[in-house]
């Protein structure tokens, strides 16, 4: 309901919408919408109430709650349904939870804040509130299960794109799941699954995006390796809008991950968009360091490079340094 009434106040930009137009787009009473428009208020949304004209909008706070995120969202399955919190331990593990007790597929769950972000073999992700995407996607893809870890560089392309996109400022893939801009992470992708003999159950593909975070705010570990569109773009954004361009560009590139069995297709979207390839490279792998040239990417997603012995060797998993 709040969702409908925020709606017929940006409908009417600058004008008063009357209680009666909401009663009745609602359902309710006055009593009902004068209640809703003061939990508006406490939230953060500045409503002015004038006797006999109505309510007006004069400034929305930047939220990711639900009705922020679907306020002219355009996809048809990703972020249909979208749960909110304003302070989780972790979105994967409420994802997660959700998605055994069956939450259907295309479901975001989204925090304001994360108390125990987290981000690969169980390193932290720093997730500080009001100023970062913090979210989770759940989804069902009927593919086998060597498939699933390709999802992660699916993500990444959507991500790369709609960053991209949001701060006019070219954004690259580092492989396999970060997003950087001149060389520093902005974003990172924390991909967990559920499988069931050979196929997926379900995926959760956690997401972590800084969005208005000033430079000076990371912490020092941070401060030479992490960035946030706000220091990219030299302005603060919107975070509802990036959350829905990011769902935007993420939906049918998923779409064709599913329709085409696997990474293959989004190979070559993967490449225009990567900073890996071409680069000198070491691969922190579980067998140790191994140094050498980024050659190439397989329709697997695995990681091609060439040791400075001449030898070519498959990187499956790893966390790796780029030379540019
Ligand atoms: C990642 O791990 O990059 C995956 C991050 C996924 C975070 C999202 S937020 C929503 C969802 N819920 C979660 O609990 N997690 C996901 P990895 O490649 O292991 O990188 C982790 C490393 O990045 C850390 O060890 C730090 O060095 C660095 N780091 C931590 N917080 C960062 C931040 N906010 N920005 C940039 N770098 C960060």
């Amino acid at each position: 309901m709040q969702g409908t009434i925020l709606h017929m106040l940006r409908e009417t930009p600058g004008g008063f919408v009357s209680g009666e137009a909401m009663c009745q787009a609602c359902g309710v009473s006055r009593t009902a919408i004068w209640k809703h428009i003061k939990d508006l208020q406490d939230a953060g949304y500045q409503i002015e109430a004038v006797r006999n004209k109505g309510y007006r909008l004069v400034e929305s706070p930047d939220l990711v709650t639900a009705a922020e995120i679907r306020e002219g969202l355009q996809t048809t399955l990703i972020g249909q349904s979208i749960i909110y919190r304003e302070s989780l331990d972790s979105t994967n593990t409420l994802a997660q939870q959700m998605a055994n007790q069956g939450a259907p597929e295309g479901t975001v769950v989204i925090a304001d804040e994360q108390t125990s972000g987290r981000g690969r073999r169980g390193r932290q992700w720093f997730s500080p509130p009001h100023s970062g995407i913090w979210m989770s996607l759940i989804l069902r893809p009927e593919l086998p299960l060597a498939h699933a870890a390709q999802i992660t560089l699916v993500a990444a392309v959507a991500l790369c794109q709609a960053l991209s996109r949001a701060t006019g400022v070219k954004a690259g893939i580092k492989w396999p799941n970060d997003i950087l801009f001149n060389g520093k992470k902005c974003c990172g992708i924390l991909t967990e699954m559920h499988a069931e003999f050979d196929q997926i159950h379900h995926l959760v593909v956690g997401i972590g995006i800084n969005v208005n975070i000033p430079q000076a705010d990371f912490p020092d570990e941070l401060q030479s390796i992490a960035t946030s569109l706000q220091a990219i773009r030299g302005e603060k954004l919107a975070r509802a809008e990036v959350v829905r361009t990011v769902l935007e560009e993420f939906e049918p590139l998923y779409r064709r991950y599913v329709n085409n069995g696997g990474f293959g297709s989004l190979r070559d979207a993967w490449k225009a968009n990567n900073i890996t390839l071409g680069n000198r490279i070491v691969a922190h792998t579980a067998r140790g360091d191994i140094e050498g040239k980024a050659l190439d990417i397989d329709e697997f997603g695995v990681l091609l490079m060439e040791k400075d012995n001449g030898e070519q060797e498959k990187i499956y998993s790893a966390d790796i340094t780029v030379f540019v």
